[in-house]
C-alpha cells in the first residue's frame, strides 16, 4: 500500500497491472472491435423461442436500428427510454442509439405510470420502446403528463396498439442511412436512474468513455479480471435495465464474442432447463437467485455441469449461501462483483475469475478493478484508513459517472473535488487486497438487489392527508435481503390503519417498493438540522420490538 506522505491517502489497487484502454472510441465501436474474429458465432440467443442472432446479424440490425432512430428524428444527445424485459430488441435499441450519439435511459417495465413518467420527464426522452402490454400505462394519466402520439412516440416490439409504431420501422431501416455522427468520448450513452447515497432517483450520466473503461477493466488485457471467451454462453436473466446486467453481462460479452442467453424473467424451472439446453457457462446472478439455485429441490434433476463461473452481485451474499451453492455446482468458481450505478458500475471483481486466477476468500466482494484507485475513509474525519479497518469505500477512475443529470449539488455531494466517488458503503480491504462490505450508511434499501429509495416512499406517505410525518428504513429479510418498512406519525386521530397505509403505497409503486410493515409512532427522530435519524430507527427495528 502507498502511504507516501501523512496526508496522502492509503490507496488500494488491483493485483493486476494497469492496461491501455481504447476509451477514445465510441462504445459500439469498442464493443464490436473484434467482431471479425467471431462474426458467425451466436451473439444473442432468445430463451423464449430459441431465436439466435450471430454477431454479424446483431451488428447489422443494430446499424439498421440506428438508421431507423435517425429517420424518426432522434439525434446526437437525444434520449430514448427503453421499457423492456430482456429481449434482442433491447440490445438493438441500446447499441443503435449509441451509433447515432443518442442516449438510452432504461426503466423497469413493471413501473407504475407515475414512476415511468417521472423518469421520462426528468430524462426528457423523445421516444419509448416497449411491449404492447405496457402501453396502457403510457396513455393519458393526468393533465400534466405528456401525451402519447403528440409529445412522444411509442414503438412496440410486438403488435402495436393504437398510435404506436412497430419495431420494424427501426430494425428494417436502411443501414446505409446512418448519419455520420461525431461522437465525443465524454458524450453520454447510458442514463440509468439511481438514488445514490441520498434522496430521489436521479439520472446517472455514463459516457462512452466511462462504460468502455469499465468493460475493459473487467474483460481486457493479457490476464482479464473476468475471463470470458467466444465459446462461453453467458446467462442474461438479470434485467438489462439495471446496469449490472447491461454492463457486466451484455457489453462484456459483446466485447469478447461470448453468446448471451436472454431470459425475459426469472422462473426457476425455465432457468434450469435453459442452462442445461444451452450449456450456460457463466451465470451472473443476485443473492436471491443463488438462494433458489442452492435450495430448490428441482435443481438436482438438471445438468448444470456446463457452469464454470457464477458471479453474484448487487447485494450481500452470505457465506452459508455461497457454501450451499458450491455443493450444487462444485466445478464452478463462485465469487462476487461489487458495483454501484454511479461507479460505472464495477468497483471490484473476484480475482478467481481471472484468466490466471488468484485464490480468493468466501464472503469477499473481490479486489478493486485495474486502472482504478480505491480507498476506505473514516466517515467522521474523512481520513483514509489502512487494511482491515472498516470505513466508507471511495473509488476513483475514468469509469465513474460524469455526474447526475441536471443536479450539480447531488453530483458534488457524491464525487469530491479530487475525483473520489463516495459510495455510502462501509467495508474494509484485508491483507490480500480483498474487499469485504459490512454495512451501508446511505439511505438506499435493496430488495433482491433492486433499489428502493426511502425518500420516494416518504414523499408519497406525507402526501396522505392523515399522515403528518414518515420515515422509511430497511428491515432484514431472509429472502429479499432487505424490505422497506415505515414509521408513520398520524395527523388526525388514530383511524388510519397499517393496511390502509400499505394499500395507499402499493397502488403507486412497483412491487418491490411496497411497504412490508408500518409502525405508528408519535414522532420521527431527527437531527437538529432536520435529517431523519435512520440509524436510530434501524436500531429500533433490530431490537425485539420496534415500539
Ligand atoms: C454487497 O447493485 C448495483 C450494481 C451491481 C453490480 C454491477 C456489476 C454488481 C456486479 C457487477 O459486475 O448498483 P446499484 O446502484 O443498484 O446499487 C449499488 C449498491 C452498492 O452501493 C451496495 O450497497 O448495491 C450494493 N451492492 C453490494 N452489496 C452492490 N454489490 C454488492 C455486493 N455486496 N457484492
Amino acid at each position: 500500500h502507498n502511504m507516501s506522505s501523512p496526508d496522502e491517502a492509503y490507496v488500494f489497487r488491483s493485483k493486476l497491472p494497469d492496461i491501455p484502454i481504447s476509451n477514445h472510441l465510441p462504445l459500439h465501436t469498442y464493443c464490436f472491435e473484434n467482431l471479425p474474429e467471431f462474426s458467425d458465432r451466436p451473439c444473442l440467443i432468445s430463451g423464449s423461442d430459441g431465436a439466435t442472432y450471430t454477431f454479424a446479424e446483431t451488428h447489422l440490425i443494430c446499424r439498421k436500428t440506428a438508421a431507423g432512430l435517425s429517420n424518426l428524428g432522434i439525434k446526437r444527445g437525444d434520449v430514448i427510454l427503453l421499457l423492456l424485459q430482456n429481449c434482442p430488441e433491447f440490445v438493438f435499441s441500446f447499441v443503435g442509439a449509441s451509433m447515432i450519439g443518442a442516449v438510452t435511459t432504461t426503466a423497469n417495465p413493471f413501473y407504475t405510470s407515475a414512476e415511468i413518467f417521472k423518469q421520462f420527464t426528468a430524462s426528457r426522452a423523445k421516444l419509448i420502446i416497449t411491449q404492447s402490454q405496457y402501453v396502457d400505462r403510457l396513455r393519458d394519466h393526468g393533465e400534466n403528463h405528456p401525451k402519447l402520439g403528440e409529445d412522444f412516440s411509442v414503438i412496440t416490439i410486438d403488435d402495436p396498439p393504437e398510435n404506436c409504431l412497430h419495431f420494424s420501422v427501426l430494425s428494417e431501416a436502411n443501414e446505409s442511412e446512418i448519419p455520420s455522427a461525431s461522437i465525443d468520448p465524454d458524450d453520454p450513452v447510458a442514463l440509468p436512474f439511481s438514488s445514490g447515497t441520498t434522496g430521489l432517483p436521479k439520472g446517472v450520466i455514463l459516457t462512452h468513455k466511462s462504460l468502455i473503461t469499465s468493460v475493459a477493466q473487467q474483460v481486457d488485457g493479457e490476464n482479464p479480471n473476468l475471463h470470458l471467451k467466444p465459446d462461453d454462453v453467458v446467462l442474461c436473466v438479470l434485467p438489462l435495465f439495471h446496469i449490472y446486467s447491461l454492463n457486466s453481462v451484455l457489453l462484456c460479452s459483446l466485447r469478447v464474442g461470448a453468446g448471451v442467453l436472454l431470459m425475459q424473467k426469472f422462473e426457476i424451472g425455465t432457468l434450469l432447463e435453459l442452462i442445461q439446453r444451452h450449456r450456460v457457462s457463466v451465470a451472473a446472478v443476485v443473492p436471491p437467485l443463488v438462494l433458489a439455485l442452492a435450495k430448490n429441490p428441482m435443481v438436482v434433476s438438471f445438468d448444470l455441469s456446463s457452469i464454470r463461473v457464477v458471479l453474484s452481485g448487487a447485494a450481500p451474499l452470505g457465506k452459508e449461501l455461497e457454501e450451499a451453492l458450491r455443493s450444487r455446482v462444485p466445478q464452478a468458481i463462485l465469487g462476487q462483483g461489487y458495483g454501484m450505478t454511479e461507479a460505472g458500475p464495477v468497483l471490484s471483481m473476484c480475482l478467481g475469475f481471472a484468466k490466471q486466477p488468484f485464490p480468493t476468500k468466501s464472503g469477499s466482494c473481490g479486489t478493486v478493478v485495474r486502472n482504478a484507485e480505491l480507498k476506505v475513509i473514516d466517515p467522521e474525519t474523512g481520513c483514509s484508513l489502512g487494511p482491515n479497518q472498516p470505513g466508507e469505500i471511495c473509488i476513483r477512475g475514468l469509469q465513474i459517472m460524469k455526474g447526475y443529470l441536471n443536479d450539480a449539488e447531488a453530483t458534488a455531494a457524491t464525487i469530491d473535488i479530487d475525483g473520489w466517488l463516495h459510495t455510502g458503503d462501509i467495508g474494509y480491504v484485508d491483507d490480500d487486497e480483498e474487499i469485504f462490505i459490512v454495512d451501508r450508511v446511505k439511505e438506499l434499501i435493496k430488495f433482491k438487489g433492486f433499489q428502493v429509495p426511502p425518500a420516494e416512499l416518504e414523499a408519497l406517505l406525507v402526501s396522505h392527508p392523515s399522515i403528518a410525518d414518515a420515515a422509511v428504513v430497511p428491515q432484514k429479510d431472509n429472502v429479499a435481503g432487505e424490505v422497506p418498512v415505515a414509521f408513520v406519525v398520524r395527523s388526525n386521530g388514530f383511524d388510519l390503519t397499517e393496511e390502509a397505509v400499505k394499500e395507499f403505497i402499493a397502488k403507486q409503486v412497483v412491487f418491490y417498493k411496497k411497504l412490508h410493515k408500518v409502525y405508528f409512532v408519535h414522532a420521527i427522530p431527527k437531527s437538529p438540522s432536520g435529517k431523519i435519524l435512520r440509524k436510530d430507527l434501524r436500531a429500533k427495528l433490530a431490537a425485539a420490538s420496534p415500539m
